[in-house]
């Protein structure tokens, strides 16, 4: 998978060449590149805001600057900033402008300029546009899923009281754009958001963790235990500070590890996040006595 990320702070993106990430991108399963958005900001002092259109406090992000630079990025003409890629794509970007990653079948259709206008986002050969945003749609499990489908991502964080929203509107005719939100809370901008929501992507691609059963025992994953909190672990010693660990666990009966585990998930996600059982598929005899 590609991502790109433009940022007035691309050195905030260290964090992505440690531990799983920088496997990741050295085994070529990861094509991180970074941009520094100034690059694209043509007076002296680089601006990359300016006051808002109506008053009220802060700055907004200039459009021009951010469409030079998703262009640049589109097209392939951008530079990269130092340390912003750590290994040679596996697929990548060929001569043509084709998409020839780990998921690079997903190429659709020949669509360019007018026609794109007409008949909606060009999918495939453009990447996914993301703008981190409190105000957009929540990032959960499910959009981490559909992102790690996608061939190529661009990440569009932006400082500041946000990007002038043309931005969005212009893309929106050739490219899939979503705004997103990761929870509700207000960051100082969109850059940790990026950091979170490429960690949650990334370790669903194929060959990036280890074992892959852990995807699928995920707390939110869909499977046996979907929309549940996964319930507490232990490991040796069997007691440690007084604290014993459940007897059901050393006992070798996988029918009753398994019900417990089961049990133990259902009575924490109603203590922690009771909203999230209405959505647990069929809870049968045993489940509803777990929460009795
Ligand atoms: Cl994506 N950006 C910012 N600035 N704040 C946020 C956020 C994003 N998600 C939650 N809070």
């Amino acid at each position: 998978m590609r991502i790109d990320i433009i940022s007035i702070f691309p050195e905030y993106f260290a964090p992505l060449s440690v531990s799983l990430m920088g496997k990741a991108r050295e085994r070529g399963i990861l094509d991180i590149r970074l941009h520094q958005l100034r690059d694209w900001a043509h007076d002296v002092h680089h601006t990359v805001d300016d006051t808002p259109y109506g008053g009220g406090p802060g700055m907004v992000m200039k459009p021009e600057v951010w469409g030079e630079a998703i262009d640049a990025v589109i097209v392939g003409s951008a530079g990269e900033v130092s340390g912003g890629s750590i290994a040679e794509p596996s697929g990548g970007i060929s001569d043509d402008g084709v998409v020839a990653g780990s998921s690079g079948e997903s190429l659709v259709s020949g669509l360019e300029g007018e026609a794109a206008a007409v008949r909606g986002p060009v999918v495939g050969r453009t990447p996914r546009l993301i703008v981190p945003t409190p105000s957009g749609r929540r990032f959960t499990q499910s959009v981490a899923l559909e992102y790690a489908a996608e061939p190529w991502l661009l990440f569009a964080p932006a400082r500041y009281e946000g990007i002038d929203s043309r931005v969005m509107v212009e893309y929106a005719s050739r490219l899939h754009v979503d705004e997103v939100s990761i929870g509700d809370y207000v960051l100082a901008g969109g850059e940790a958001a990026v950091l979170v929501m490429v960690e949650a992507v990334a370790r669903l691609l194929p060959g990036v963790l280890g074992n892959a059963n852990s995807v699928t025992d995920d707390s939110f994953a869909p499977g046996a235990m979907q929309n549940l909190l996964e319930g507490p672990v232990y490991t040796k010693p069997p007691v440690w500070r007084g604290h014993e660990v459940p007897d059901v666990l050393l006992s070798g009966h996988h029918g009753k590890i398994a019900r417990w585990r089961r049990d133990e998930a259902l009575r924490r996600t109603y203590v922690r996040r009771p909203e999230l059982l209405p959505a647990v598929q069929d809870l049968d005899k045993a489940d509803r006595q777990a929460l009795a």
